[in-house]
């Protein structure tokens, strides 16, 4: 497989973990331009001139961090009652929140959400989707006899194959995880070029899962490759202790955390061959995020991390619920290579 360009050189996405005491001051002595602004559990003091994405995802320790998305590139926003959006003429960084009401079901939240999304990058000319973060509280609970997450996935999958071009090999990496409360919130990057999405050789697809973890299957990609002239990039999916399609070590929050490290290896793998050069040799920047069901195996999970080639990185540790009741543990990424 060849990776294709993402032509404009200079538009790259920048991110960063920046304390939020500091973010205000960081923000103005840049010259780069704000895109979107994550915070775990925390709400800023100072207004922010880009979308601002609150997560009630307490983070686990340290001092309360924001994860800030800017460019070189000027920026557009663009703003409306369901969306508010930060483009550069390359890419979009988006965000959504909807509210859900007791006549709405998650199935048909995701799928206003996702129609809503689709319908802006088209409309905008920013058709390819490049990466996803789902958010949404209960994500375990039962909602009239299915999964709140197997409803989200009912509703994604209804509205990505009506609107998206190529389903399912033009899916993203993404991630989906549950927050202590809160609205359903979707935050998107997507291009005016395509990006490569890539499979995990020890995992099944999550498009082909069998329909025992729900009617519809979780749709997205491993990983997603994005390539200009001066660097490689790598959005790793939410990752966990699975393999083919089952979960292993149920209970077992450092064997899960060894077997999800395990798998973005592998995932390191399929992007090297698919990028045809050195990501880790060549590697200048990466970001962790690890999500941890219960705070009673944090130190187990955090030990088998700064035991792994994790550890050298900046890696938030922050309280999230897992789209399987068994899975403990989930780990995302962004590496940046070149
Ligand atoms: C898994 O491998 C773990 O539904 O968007 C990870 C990343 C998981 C994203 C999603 C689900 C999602 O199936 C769960």
């Amino acid at each position: 497989m060849t990776a294709r360009r993402v032509s404009e050189t200079t538009a790259r996405p920048d991110v960063s973990y920046v304390e939020c005491t500091q973010l205000p001051l960081a923000l103005a002595e840049s010259s780069a331009h704000p895109m979107a602004v994550v915070t775990f559990g925390q709400t800023l003091s100072s207004t922010i001139p880009c979308p601002v994405i609150a997560l009630d995802l307490p983070q686990i320790d340290g001092p309360p961090m924001a994860e800030v998305w800017t460019c070189e590139k000027p920026v557009q926003l663009h703003s409306d009652p369901d969306c508010s959006i930060a483009m550069n003429g390359t890419f979009l960084i988006g965000s959504m929140s909807l509210d859900e009401n007791a006549d709405r079901s998650m199935d048909a939240a995701a799928y206003k959400a996702y129609k809503t999304m689709l319908h802006r990058l088209q409309s905008l000319g920013y058709p390819y989707l490049w990466r996803i973060w789902n958010y949404f509280s209960r994500i375990n609970d039962d909602q009239d006899g299915l999964e709140r997450y197997q409803r989200f996935c009912l509703g994604r999958h209804h509205a990505l194959t009506e609107m998206l071009a190529d389903f399912p090999s033009s899916l993203p990496a993404a991630t989906a995880v549950g927050t202590k409360s809160g609205p359903l919130q979707v935050m998107f990057l997507a291009g005016t070029q395509p990006a490569t999405h890539l499979g995990n050789p020890r995992q099944l697809n999550a498009y082909d899962y069998p329909q025992d973890y729900g009617p519809r299957s979780p749709s997205f990609a491993r990983a997603t490759l994005t390539q200009s002239e001066e660097e490689c990039r790598l959005y790793l999916s939410g990752t966990a202790s699975v393999v083919g399609h089952a979960s292993r070590h149920a209970g077992l929050p450092r064997a899960q955390t060894e077997e999800t490290i395990r798998n973005i290896q592998a995932v390191f793998e399929q992007a090297q061959h698919a990028a045809g050069f050195d990501l880790i040799g060549t590697q200048r920047q990466a970001l962790y995020k690890v999500y941890v069901r219960d705070s009673a195996s944090h130190a187990e999970i955090q030990d088998a991390i700064m035991n792994s080639p994790l550890a050298r990185e900046h890696v938030l540790f922050l309280h999230g619920d897992l789209c399987r009741k068994e899975l403990l543990v989930e780990i995302e990424g962004v590496v940046i290579s070149g």
